[in-house]
């Protein structure tokens, strides 16, 4: 059986002033097209199909494009909510969605009710986690203490032990929105950090044959059997170095995987250009980053005069504009910004308690910041979900 897996669309959501749009809506037409010249028997969405739990009037018809384009394939598509997602939202009317063979699964407590779908080789069931927010599941699932591992791995037993009732042989594929351990993440994915932990093992998915993560933005093999597929458009500069692409994967009969990636449509290339305001305006080698989208870091130790003017003189598409002159590190007019940078907050938050007092906080001290900050993100989820 023949998988196209793709993730985080995200769309309605725009890179820096530039509306995507219009390269959301033609990565559906190479995901169509890609589904015809392969020969695809199903396709999985892993999450984040919006940005937004309240998505623009735009991004929502863009959506309704998507899903009459995949129901005229006539291929069957799953899909799952993410992080980002309005799961209450994005459910409305997955039930008559699904007569159209777009099986959208949006409720934790359905998470081991598969869709069954056959080849020559037998069964294939397709389990649909969707984003599983600890805070608001723990009690669908019966754990104790609200963590990412903890309930996934409650979701995956629920998975293997419909799996064990199921036909010999019957081979199985699992959509999950999550950071798993060993993932390298991007700028542009939200933090999902509960009790001062991201990511899950590998190991939760245990069992089955092909796991078809949702989450973090670059296209990454964490195993074989265990893969990001990525965002197929750029939304950070970050992700200035990534393939945007999917995964086509090959599901043989006795389960084994082979993978091949897609690339998708590149609507401009990324450039993250560093130095002085002259040295990018002469340096000849930038020549061949003039048509892309720009991020100038500017190493001027004096802020030269309008320099995004000049700049995008050259660089017509520069959308982002840095200060970082150099000077010395202990010089105090080093920037608070790029001291933050690249911190946890947890991490920020402790070495403001240093600073103020002295001494960093004792262990009692760092679980009262870990609370708060899980308490605030729980709150701030349960409101997005409730919208
Ligand atoms: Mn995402």
């Amino acid at each position: 059986m023949r998988i196209l897996h793709t993730s985080d669309w995200h769309l309605g959501r725009a890179f820096h002033r530039v509306n995507m749009l219009g390269a959301q809506s033609a990565f559906i037409g190479h995901l169509v097209a890609t589904v015809r010249e392969h020969d695809v028997d199903a396709v999985v969405v892993s999450g984040d199909v919006y940005d937004r739990a309240v998505p623009p009037l735009a991004a929502v018809e863009l959506f309704d494009d998507a899903l009459h384009r995949l129901a005229d394939l006539g291929v069957p598509t799953l899909m799952i909510s993410g992080n980002h997602d309005s799961a209450r939202r994005l459910g409305v009317g997955a039930g008559l969605i699904g007569r159209a063979g777009i099986h959208l699964r949006t409720d934790p407590a359905g998470c081991a009710t598969p869709v069954l779908l056959s080849d020559a080789h037998g069964e294939v069931a397709f389990y649909g986690l969707p984003y599983l927010e600890p805070a608001l599941v723990k009690a669908e699932f019966g754990v104790d203490r609200a963590g990412h591992e903890a309930v996934l791995a409650a979701a995956m037993d629920r998975v293997r032990a419909d799996l064990a009732t199921r036909a010999p042989g019957t081979r199985s594929v699992v959509l999950a929105h999550a950071f798993v351990t060993g993932g390298e993440p991007s700028d542009s994915e939200r933090d999902i950090t509960v009790g001062g932990v991201a990511a899950v093992p590998s190991g939760v998915f245990d069992g089955v044959d092909y796991v078809a993560l949702g989450h973090l933005h670059g296209c990454q093999a964490i195993t074989d059997r265990v893969r990001y597929s990525g965002s197929p458009l750029p939304y950070s500069f970050s992700e200035a170095g990534h393939r945007k692409s999917m995964w086509l994967v090959d599901l043989s009969a006795d389960g084994s995987v082979g993978a091949e990636r897609v690339d998708c449509p590149v609507p401009r290339p990324l450039a993250r250009l560093r130095g002085t305001l002259e040295e990018l305006l002469a340096d000849p080698e930038l020549a061949r980053h003039e048509e892309a989208w720009v991020e100038a870091t500017l190493t001027d130790p004096v802020r030269p005069a309008d320099p995004m003017a000049r700049l995008t003189e050259r660089f017509p598409h520069t959308l982002s504009l840095v200060f970082d002159p150099e000077r010395a590190p202990d010089d105090p007019a080093v920037s608070y910004a790029r001291r933050l940078a690249g911190r946890s907050e947890q991490q920020i938050a402790e070495d403001f308690v240093t600073h103020v007092r002295g001494a960093g906080p004792d262990d009692h001290e760092r679980a009262v910041l870990r609370d708060a900050f899980d308490a605030v993100r729980a709150e701030e989820t349960a409101r997005e979900v409730a919208r």
